[in-house]
């Protein structure tokens, strides 16, 4: 086993991390990004490095920052965590250059699989399903109909080297193969500097279905189970559980093999995932992606399987090789987990960082609470709003989820509001105690209008204040009004509640035309004057309209990207747009002016 492991990650992974390695007599190395010199996870190492300031581009994603910590603090392998470096073939690759042991894959196996396109061959070359599809980047939108007037619509635009929702687009009709195809390409290029794109057909009411592999040196390739993450919203996962509920052991099975057969035909070691497309018959699967990292998921296989998947990691890369074998994993009983962010299911999911008054952690039989936060702490805006994972085990799933149930109703955090809410009505949802809910259900499916609202300090409950207040923006004190508006969602009408200041055309006609509407979109929106402003913080992706073209009230000007997601920004006014000498790839402030829209 290694003397010394540096942990390239923060939060609740970073702990997790840390505390295998403790368990394992290895001495664990934390590094830190300035607004971190106090978090928990750099307590919980036996060493800590700065390694620089608080944007994750000049350290939790600087490589040889890290590499250098590694190298100062005589550490012998990096483990990454999940996010940030964990998936980057170069990162690992100088890694192993700089004569560290990546806790990994090994660096080819991270490539491949980072090109959907190539992760779909290696499926083929095992001889494992995967959506009907094109096995080649689209080359023109006319190649694109014709895959499709083959098929059948609806189809799914794919980037290759998309991910987590980037770059896909679903496609219904062929007037707007064009448009999906830009979008899905744009997303690609600005996230990961490649646009190609691949059609699929698209499934409607999928569950998402995932193998847990672990893989030795010597090419020893198990697979420890099933997990179903369907539970999820804008491609976040909310809830996740093992086993997949209701699926036949022959495809449970079916599904593993399936999995290994991936993992070996790429040479694979240590931990990974794949993901499955499990159609609404529940036998028929499409491998999708690996994952080649851990997941913030992996807890609840650990609860089933009893195996510690983070000492079998770190055995593996080590060299030392894994403690079990195929025939010791059986499976026993069920565990969920909910993740718990600082967002506010009310208000749709807006993300509300802020600091941790109270905390206090459900405990008893079977509840785990993996956390990297404490009461006092200011959760960095900086970061995802990860506040902690609580997962319970039980007999059977009807005992686990009656037990998250009961853990959610010891859980209090003070301070900030959390997804708890939603976890409470998840729990006895319908669809989710028939585990008759799929991928869409969140978005499409549930009534979300009952959930209670954060009680922000100084609101008076009927209003809340406005996310991120305190940052001492000139909104930071707007009250929010909510309303109720008539969108068509996917070909559905349907209601949703719109936040805004006042009334709000932009608000309105911008959640029109996308189809989507968040608190965060229409709260910035409202303007009575010529400005055209950012709903959020993001990325200028596009300018759909030129300075001295005529607009007209609801059009699309701008193309923002925030969040992993496009958010499209329409005119609020008619009237001809002017520039403010913003161009394409700028990173705006929320509120920024993006452009004018001035009479005649
Ligand atoms: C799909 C699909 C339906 N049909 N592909 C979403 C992100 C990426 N991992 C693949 N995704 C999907 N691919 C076809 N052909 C539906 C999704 C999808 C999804 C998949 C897994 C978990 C959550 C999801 C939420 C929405 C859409």
């Amino acid at each position: 086993m290694f003397s010394s492991v540096l942990v390239a990650n923060r939060g609740e992974i970073a702990i997790r991390v840390i505390r295998a390695c403790k368990e394992l007599g290895v001495t664990a190395v934390a590094v830190y990004a300035e607004a971190d010199a106090d978090a928990p996870h750099v307590r919980a190492a036996d060493a800590a490095y700065l390694i620089g300031p608080t944007p994750p581009a000049a350290s939790y994603l600087h490589p040889e920052r890290i590499i250098g910590a590694a190298r100062e603090a005589g550490a012998e392998a990096i483990h990454p965590g999940y996010g940030f470096l964990s998936e980057n073939a170069d990162f690992a690759r100088a890694v192993v250059d700089a004569g560290l042991v990546f806790v990994g894959p090994p660096p080819s196996a991270i490539q491949q699989m980072g090109d959907k396109l190539s992760a779909r061959a290696v499926a083929d070359a095992a001889g494992v399903p995967v959506v009907p599809g094109t096995r080649s980047p689209v080359g023109s939108t006319d190649e694109a109909l014709a895959f499709s007037e083959q098929h059948g619509y609806p189809v799914a635009v794919k980037a290759a080297f998309g991910g987590g929702g980037r770059g896909l687009k679903v496609v219904q009709k062929p007037e707007a193969m064009e448009e999906a195809i830009g979008a899905a390409q744009r997303e690609a290029v600005g996230a990961f500097g490649r646009g190609e794109c691949y059609l699929e057909r698209y499934l409607a009411r999928p569950r998402h279905v995932e193998i847990q592999v672990l893989a030795d040196a010597d090419g020893t390739t198990i697979y420890l189970g099933d997990r179903d993450c369907s539970l999820q919203r804008r491609h976040q996962k909310l809830v996740e559980e093992a086993p997949a509920p209701g699926i036949a052991s022959e495809v449970r099975e079916a599904m593993g093999q399936a999995a290994i057969r991936v993992a070996r035909e790429m040479g694979y070691t240590n931990a990974g995932t794949c993901e499955f497309l499990l159609d609404e018959d529940g036998q028929t699967f499409y491998f999708l992606e690996m994952n080649t990292r851990l997941q913030v998921e992996h807890p609840v296989t650990e609860l089933v399987t009893g195996v510690d998947l983070v000492h079998q990691q770190l055995r593996i890369a080590a060299g030392d090789g894994m403690t079990v074998t195929q025939d010791d994993i059986t499976t026993s009983g069920h565990a969920i987990e909910v993740r718990l962010n600082a967002e506010e299911p009310a208000a749709g999911f807006m993300p509300s960082p802020g600091t941790i008054t109270e905390l206090r952690i459900p405990t008893g039989p079977w509840v785990r609470f993996d956390t990297g936060v404490e009461a006092g702490y200011q959760i960095p805006p900086a970061y995802d709003s990860l506040i902690g994972k609580l997962i319970v085990w039980g007999a059977d799933r009807d005992l686990a989820r009656l037990r998250m149930a009961r853990a959610l109703d010891e859980l209090v955090v003070g301070g900030v509001p959390t997804t708890a809410p939603f976890h409470e009505l998840a729990m006895t949802h319908p669809q989710f105690a028939e585990a008759t809910h799929c991928t869409a259900s969140v978005e499409r499916e549930w009534d979300l209008s009952e959930l209670p609202e954060h009680q922000h300090p100084g609101g008076d409950g009927a209003t809340t204040s406005t996310p991120g207040g305190g940052h001492g923006t000139e909104h930071a004190t707007a009250v929010r009004t909510k309303r109720d508006v008539r969108l068509t969602i996917g070909g559905q009408p349907r209601w949703v509640s719109v936040y805004g200041t006042a009334d709000s055309p932009a608000a309105v006609a911008g959640a029109a035309r996308t189809g989507e509407t968040t608190a965060r979109e229409a709260d910035r929106a409202a303007t009575d004057g010529p400005e055209v402003r950012a709903p959020m913080q993001g990325t200028i992706v596009a300018y759909a309209a030129e300075p001295g073209e005529a607009v007209t009230a609801g059009q699309l000007v701008v193309v923002l990207e925030a969040m992993k997601m496009e958010t499209h920004v329409a005119a609020h006014r008619d009237g001809t747009v002017q520039g403010v000498g913003l161009a394409v790839g700028d990173v705006v402030e929320r509120g920024a002016v993006l452009a004018t829209i001035t009479d005649g």
